[in-house]
């Protein structure tokens, strides 16, 4: 397989954890989005998002979409569950998932600050704003949830969504204010799956 991404974006750190959590390997081709190089054609023509990461497949096919593509790897690879436990359980660990992956993230991405920068305003505080709001409601849902990962000991989706949300949050200064969501952070970091996959550790980090 081979993994389209970048060594800063949270949405290629999220597949490179599923890939490693399931222990599967992906050739890893960098595109610098600063120098837009998500924007290339060749890139385009793979995923005309512009936007990392794509996951081309054994088989020749381009995934797209960070949440399709993990749980895409959980169907190929079923161990261990990034879903475990009944629906109702499945949901919420969607959900928790979701919070980041459409309701914080896309919204204070790079062509989202960027646009927020050209019409003069703060996108820093834009995007420590949408963070702590998200992360408020995300803390107060699994403040209810039995630790010490986001559903219990074992990591889940949800976890590989919160951990790289996390290192955005302290890129941009917002107020760590979360106990539990730093402490499964935390637990997160321990984990070779986790840590070995983050940023700094990428082949192109700058
Ligand atoms: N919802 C997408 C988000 C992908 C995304 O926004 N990726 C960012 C990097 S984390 C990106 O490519 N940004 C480029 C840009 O904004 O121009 C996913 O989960 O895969």
């Amino acid at each position: 397989m081979i993994l389209h991404g970048y060594w800063r974006s949270t949405a290629a750190w999220r597949v490179r954890i599923a890939l490693a959590m399931k222990g599967l390997t992906a050739e890893q081709v960098p595109h610098h989005l600063r120098d837009g190089g998500q924007r290339a054609p060749d890139y385009l023509a793979l995923n005309p998002q512009g936007l990392v990461p794509a996951l081309e497949t054994d088989d020749g096919q381009v995934l797209t979409q960070s949440l399709a593509i993990c749980e895409y790897l959980d169907e190929i690879a079923p161990e261990p569950p990034l879903l475990p436990g009944d629906a109702a359980r499945r949901a919420r660990i969607r959900a928790a998932a979701l919070i980041v992956a459409a309701d914080i993230h896309p919204v204070q991405n790079l062509k989202i600050i960027q646009r927020i920068k050209a019409l003069g305003q703060d996108e820093q505080a834009w995007a420590r704003r949408v963070i702590e709001d998200g992360f408020d409601a995300l803390e107060a849902l699994l403040s209810k949830v039995e630790g010490p990962l986001a559903f219990g000991p074992a990591p889940t989706l949800a976890d590989i969504f919160i951990t790289p949300q996390m290192a955005n949050a302290r890129r941009f200064g917002c107020e760590l204010r979360w106990p539990r969501l730093q402490a499964i952070e935390a637990e997160c970091l321990k984990l070779d799956a986790f840590r070995l996959t983050a940023p700094e550790h990428q082949p192109d980090a700058e």
